[in-house]
């Protein structure tokens, strides 16, 4: 079971999304309501869920047809790095010009009990499915980052799962790590969506399929996949470093870092399409625009 926001005239519409592809308006306003309804109730969001639609007919419209928004608009978006083998090659790689058997802090921060988690956007600078993600004016290497996303309550609780994109500048970074926030942060870096999938419909986190591809006039020119059995760290791990000392908004997201990085050649264009499937939750789709754009 997913829940997507879609655009009705002015209006945002919450919805369930069965996985046979059904669509049922609910009647709450956004994800957090229905979070907290279902724990007024005592019980799931699932279960609330699917005792709200069992009497319902489901939407005419296929959910393609549906004009889509952000699922969740997180006030914060948190991000832990270097966190799958493949994006400490790719750090190393950015770091030392291409000196493969170089130990560094990514080397060091991989191993750490102590992993890397760095603030990463606001709901101002977060765009949904189908919205332009951006392009800095100042870096000539820029890629998407495929990552999964959790969606937590005020309590550090992870209720359900997105896709996130957490695009980053390699050149920015790779000059000198204290530039990680222009590395990572600015207008339209961040991308959510297409859904949120409730944590209970979920049997093993730890067994997702991600999947990116990158179009540039209508060709595939990057594809990867990777799976988040990958992953160096566990999920509560992560959010466990998030929640110290720290005071946690809800429907705050966590990107888990990613694991999918294109060749080192590749840079983002003014025009390509980044496309992002995880398993169950659905495929993340943002034309990319060009600074200034
Ligand atoms: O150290 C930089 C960030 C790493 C990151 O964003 C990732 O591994 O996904
Ligand atoms: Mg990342």
């Amino acid at each position: 079971m997913r829940i997507i926001r879609y655009r009705q005239e002015a209006l945002l519409q919450l919805a369930a999304v069965t996985d046979q592809g059904e669509v049922f308006p609910l009647p709450q306003g956004d994800f957090i309501s229905l979070q907290k309804e279902a724990d007024a109730q005592g019980v799931t969001a699932l279960e609330l869920v699917r005792s709200a639609i069992a009497d319902q007919q489901p939407l005419a419209e296929k959910l393609e047809a549906l004009d889509l928004a952000v699922p969740i608009e997180a006030p914060e978006v948190w991000a832990a790095g270097v966190t799958y083998q493949r994006s400490r090659e790719a750090r190393n790689y950015e770091a030392t010009g291409g000196k493969l058997d170089a130990v560094t802090f990514y080397d060091k921060v991989y191993d750490a009990e102590r992993p890397e988690i760095f603030f990463k956007s606001t709901a101002a600078r977060t765009v949904g499915p189908g919205d332009d993600v951006q392009l800095r004016s100042d870096s000539e290497w820029q890629i998407p980052e495929p990552e999964l996303g959790l969606v937590l309550s005020s309590q550090g609780k992870i209720i359900g799962y997105t896709i996130g994109n957490d695009m980053s500048c390699r050149d920015i970074e790779g000059e000198n790590p204290l530039y990680l926030p222009q590395a990572k942060l600015w207008k339209r870096s961040c991308s959510l969506g297409p859904a949120i999938r409730l944590v209970d419909a979920v049997d093993n986190p730890y067994d997702l399929q991600i999947d990116c591809r990158i179009y540039r006039q209508g060709e595939k020119v990057v594809e990867g996949t990777a799976n988040t059995g990958q992953l160096k760290r566990r999920l509560d791990e992560l959010v466990s470093f998030l929640v110290r000392d720290n005071e946690l908004f809800e429907g705050t997201v966590l990107l888990t870092g990613t694991c999918i990085v294109p060749p080192n050649e590749f840079s983002l264009a003014d025009g390509d399409r980044v496309e992002i499937d995880i398993t169950g939750i659905g495929t993340l789709v943002n034309p990319v625009a060009g600074a200034g754009r």
